[in-house]
């Protein structure tokens, strides 16, 4: 058998099949894997034990993904004793590369048997587009490598007739096999880790896989000394993790398998938060430290459902609209203001408004349209409609809301320009029940820095919020104005509504009413909400704890720009 290219200290070359000569076809997953191996560079590949993990694993920069028998096993909630059948971990596998676009290697551990379920396991890796596969010397059922004393060895000419059938049945020229020795582990010393390494390399093993479970790389290392670089060595440095990444450079290994430390990491912080909620009975103290609902669907890919949505289905089903109110200057930032309206200020980059468009896109609402007036050509965001309210100076909230009647004829949100809000509360918005549904801050009337009763928006509610999260009552607005006494407001409109088509309606025939009337000219929300309240509606409430703020002042602004 010809040695291998893996040769790290003199290897300029491309890499080549050992077998055939022929050069890796470079943009397969196999293809990738094996220059890993093969190249100068050392690698690093991480592990994964499911699709979520391996998405992780991809979007940290990692160029691989090594699927832990140790963790899958773990992550199932069964050891690491084969207990999880071959096809359950071909399921997993599956799961993982149809999740990312990263070369797998599986821990195929002794490969679920003998030569010839191991070469049923390879032909069915390379049939899901797994790149590689490693299997190491020991017997099945396996045991992990760090525990007990005791590990028997496999036979070393069973072993290597073994990696002969799965090289012969690969249907990818560039899947690779790497042959774990775990002599190091059983204790029979670095002659044994050569003689048994030689050999599976004659057989037809692409790399080495040399274990060892000493606190530090010396056997490792003295391996190397007497291996003079016949084909490619990966390491798994989970006992000797203090070596830095430059040593195992210097001693000439192709390739680092970090090897369990996503799983790990994942039970440090389930414990964590498991053990915080059920003490607290609350969700209040965790909210801020986990990843949000939201996070959760951009690393799913909902994005490209939507967008599927719109090709396939012929619909922009379950968009939702959104109107801002924007047209005023914003009285309480004078000097600020004599360019752009306030909507317009910088917060850290950005735009107040873009904040808030941005923050809607990611939630899903992405048409959006803004209603505009004092110094309107400002207000030129990308991404947005602009409707414009040229008697801004002389009218109020609700003669901008009427200018934007082709949104008010479907559900929609209604949002005021100078708002800052997290996606959170959007998200909850858009999950909540009602036909007009009103976020009131409970946690606002306890800020002494703002509260005041000569704020508009002031809420009395059926019902003040408990902050039992595990009551479902349905909260109703009865008051909404300036003026109300603190000891009776239960928060404060923070200026976010949803309606649904009939609330929509009923919004927009309201203002009709008023526009007749004479009286739209310069009503607000409040009245507009105190006159729909009178008639009987019963418009929804949904309680917020902070997590939000408007601005109308230069502390609000200084406030906004350390949200
Ligand atoms: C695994 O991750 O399952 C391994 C590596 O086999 S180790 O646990 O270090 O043996
Ligand atoms: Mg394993």
């Amino acid at each position: 058998m010809a040695d291998l290219s893996g040769n790290k200290a003199t290897s300029n070359v491309t890499p080549i099949h050992a077998n055939t000569g022929e050069v890796p076809r470079p943009h397969s997953r196999q293809g990738k894997f094996r220059e890993m191996l093969t190249s100068p560079d050392l690698a690093f590949i991480m592990e994964a034990h499911n699709g979520l993990s391996a998405k992780i694993v991809e979007e940290a920069g990692f160029k691989g993904i090594w699927a832990s028998g140790l963790s899958m096993s773990a992550a199932l909630g069964v050891r690491d004793s084969n207990e999880a059948s071959w096809t359950q971990v071909l399921e997993a596998l599956e799961f993982m590369a149809d999740a990312t676009q990263l070369p797998i290697m599986l821990d195929g551990d002794t490969g679920y048997g003998n030569f010839n379920n191991f070469r049923r396991l390879v032909k069915k890796l390379t049939q899901r587009n797994v790149a590689a596969v490693c299997i190491e010397d020991k017997l099945f059922p396996k045991t992990n490598s760090f525990i007990g004393d005791f590990q028997p060895l496999a036979n070393m000419d069973e072993f290597c007739g073994k990696i002969k059938a799965g090289k012969d049945s690969q249907e990818d020229a560039d899947f690779s096999i790497v042959a774990r020795v775990e002599a190091l582990i059983a204790g029979h010393g670095v002659d044994e880790a050569l003689r048994r390494a030689n050999a599976y390399v004659e057989a037809g093993a692409d790399a080495i896989l040399m274990h060892s479970k000493k606190s530090t790389p010396d056997e490792i290392f003295a391996f190397m000394d007497g291996w003079n670089n016949r084909a490619p060595v990966v390491i798994v440095p989970t006992m000797y993790y203090a070596t830095p990444a430059d040593a195992f450079r210097e001693a000439g290994i192709s390739m680092v398998i970090w090897a369990n430390h996503n799983l790990r990491a994942a039970m440090t912080a389930m414990r964590d938060v498991s053990r915080r909620i059920f003490e607290e009975e609350s969700l209040t103290g965790i909210e801020g430290e986990v990843v949000s609902v939201r996070d959760i669907f951009k690393i799913a890919g909902n994005q490209e459902l939507a967008d599927a949505e719109k090709r396939y289905l012929g619909t922009d089903a379950g968009a939702m609209r959104a109107v801002v109110l924007a047209a005023s200057r914003g009285s309480g930032l004078d000097e600020l203001t004599q360019d752009r309206p306030k909507c317009m200020l910088d917060i850290r980059g950005r735009p107040l408004l873009q904040r808030l468009v941005d923050n809607l896109n990611q939630s899903g609402v992405r048409d959006i349209s803004v209603v505009r007036g004092y110094r309107k050509q400002t207000v030129d965001l990308p991404k947005i409609k602009t409707i414009d309210n040229d008697e801004f100076a002389a009218t109020g909230e609700i003669a901008s809301l009427a200018k934007a009647s082709d949104v008010l004829n479907d559900s929609c949100l209604i949002c005021y320009g100078d708002i800052m809000v997290r996606s959170h509360i959007v998200d909850q918005l858009l999950e909540a029940e009602g036909d007009i549904v009103m976020v009131v801050d409970s946690f606002w009337t306890q800020r002494p820095d703002i509260v005041s009763a000569e704020r508009d928006d002031l809420a009395v509610c059926s019902e003040p919020f408990t902050g039992d999260y595990l009551e479902d009552k349905v909260i109703y607005l009865e008051e909404l104005r300036r003026g109300i006494e603190l000891e009776k407001a239960h928060g404060r409109w923070i200026g976010l509504a949803k309606c649904t088509s009939r609330g929509a309606k009923l919004i927009a025939g309201e203002i009709a009413t008023m526009e007749a009337e004479g009286s739209a000219t310069t009503a607000s929300m409040d009245d507009l909400m105190t006159r729909l309240i009178a008639k009987g509606e019963k418009p929804r409430v949904i309680y917020v704890s902070g997590n939000w703020l408007d601005v109308n002042t230069a502390y609000d602004l200084a406030n906004a720009r350390n949200f």
